[in-house]
């Protein structure tokens, strides 16, 4: 695109690494490979999508700063649509710094976050939700929501979108062409049979706003606390689950002090799994702030692996600790079932909220009932069992927002034109929600949340 400046940046994380790409997006790229780059083998001009072997030398000095391969991308096929040089160096924060030094002297200024993707948006070559799918792909916890996040940067999402809006727009024309009707023949209502139609985009729309939940716990995670007295089992537990051993076990009570924290993959879902140290009476001011610190973990918890265990009748601390988790989203568990029982579960069930998810038996020491258990979290997470994520789904707030205003839009147009009020209102409520389907894929949307959304990006991307 014509009259934007030409930036560049570091594209590769900080840090040392096999190789560091610099990226260079605008009409300047072209001239900035000319004056940096000096080419193993002759070189008359620059074939677009090559990869061209040299040396980048500092023009003032002459000094070769780093052995390069370098390809010149002309626009408008390239990531930004731009003109666009990628010099790929050693990965070295000095060469990469010198390098970046000398491109952005050669007529390139230092990009902003997320400003490639930006001026790819801008320049058509992907919509809004694509250009945020971009960033949950670089951000993606787990193998399925990288997928998720591919599919809607492959455009999968914005072909729903589109497919919606098109019916939104069919539905405006009919209610628009009634409007003519009416006009020239003064008769009102024509509109009636149009109501089915509109109640299947607001199904539509609700069914895709409903991928929400599972796209956004995919995409962000959860965090799972396992809490309990000292020496249930909890970090055999952790360990258990993470299949390795990250935390101490001891039959020594009170040998986790800290929260340790690893995040494992629950059915797609990247659940960030807390051991914490042991819930009992304070003994001294350290103690207590421990236990201070504990009970905010746990009120922030979205669920709390409560352990118990099963090898002894429940103590007087136990009942204590479940009096206080009343209120938190638990799953009672009972651990060492190699043991002789002694723990009545009955007695156990009697002192839990009603609601409580039905109790899972573990042996963490030996891998009893693990399964069981990672299922009971994920379905708890759910609120259902786990069913088949689509293709097209969601994981932004934003974007669930813009599908509900569309679908009461809707819902109120409908109503209008069923209570026979003026048409002209309901093709307003109509235009509403064409525009709030606009805000999904960049379409309506304004600077301001633009701006918001590629600050979340890093620089290079
Ligand atoms: N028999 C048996 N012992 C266990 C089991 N889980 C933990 N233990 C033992 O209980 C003791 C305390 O375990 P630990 O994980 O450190 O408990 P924490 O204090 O709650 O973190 C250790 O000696 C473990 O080997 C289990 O499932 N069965
Ligand atoms: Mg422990």
């Amino acid at each position: 695109m014509i009259g934007r400046d030409t930036i560049a940046a570091i594209a590769t994380p900080p840090g040392i690494g096999g190789i560091g790409v610099i990226r260079i997006s605008g009409t300047a790229a072209e001239g900035i490979a000319r004056r940096l780059f000096r080419a193993a083998r002759p070189l008359e001009a620059f074939l677009s999508h090559h990869l061209y072997h040299g040396e980048i030398v500092a023009p003032e000095t002459g000094a070769v700063l780093d052995d390069v391969l370098v390809t010149l991308m002309k626009g408008p096929h390239t990531y930004t649509g731009e003109d666009t040089l990628e010099i790929n160096c050693h990965g070295g924060p000095m060469i990469l710094r010198t390098v970046l030094a000398e491109v952005v002297q050669a007529g390139a200024r230092p990009a902003a976050r997320g400003e490639f993707t930006k001026r790819a948006f801008l320049n058509g070559r992907l919509d809004l939700s694509q250009a945020e799918a971009v960033l949950d792909m670089i951000t993606a916890k787990t193998p399925e929501g990288a997928a998720a996040a591919v599919n809607r940067r492959m455009g999968k999402l914005s072909g729903r979108i589109e497919a919606i809006r098109n019916a939104v727009i069919n539905l405006l024309a009919g209610i628009e062409a009634a409007i003519d009707f009416a006009e020239d023949d003064g008769v009102v209502e024509a509109t009636g049979t149009n109501l089915p139609a509109f109640q299947a985009v607001i199904d539509d729309l609700h069914s895709l706003a409903a991928t929400y939940r599972r796209g956004r716990l995919i995409r962000e995670g959860i965090s799972v606390v396992i809490a309990g007295r000292p020496n249930v089992g909890k970090s055999s537990l952790l360990n258990r689950i993470l299949g390795e051993k990250r935390a101490i076990v001891n039959p020594i009570p009170g040998t986790t002090r800290d929260f340790i924290e690893e995040t494992v993959n629950i059915g797609g879902i990247p659940v960030r799994l807390t051991d914490t140290a042991g819930i009992h009476d304070p003994e001294n001011s350290i103690e207590k702030e421990g236990i201070d610190l504990l009970w905010e973990r746990l009120v922030t918890a979205d669920v709390v692996l409560l352990l118990l265990d099963g090898s002894m009748a429940l103590t007087p601390v136990d009942r204590e600790v479940l009096v206080q988790m009343q209120a938190r989203l638990l799953i009672p568990v009972i651990n060492k079932s190699d043991l002789p029982q002694q723990l009545d579960e009955k007695m156990l069930r009697d002192l839990l909220p009603e609601g409580t998810p039905a109790t899972v038996r573990i042996s963490a020491k030996y891998g009893d009932g693990i399964d069981r258990l990672t299922e009971a979290i994920h379905e708890m997470i759910l609120a259902t069992p786990a069913e088949e994520m689509p293709a097209e789904s969601i994981a932004d707030l934003r974007h669930k927002v813009a599908l509900e205003k569309a679908a009461e839009c809707l819902g109120r147009a409908r109503k209008g034109l069923y209570d026979g009020l003026p048409s002209e209102l309901a093709a307003l409520e109509v235009r509403e929600a064409l525009d709030s389907l606009g805000e999904i894929t960049g379409r309506t949307t304004s600077e301001e949340v633009l701006d918001r959304i590629f600050a979340n990006f890093c620089v290079g991307k």
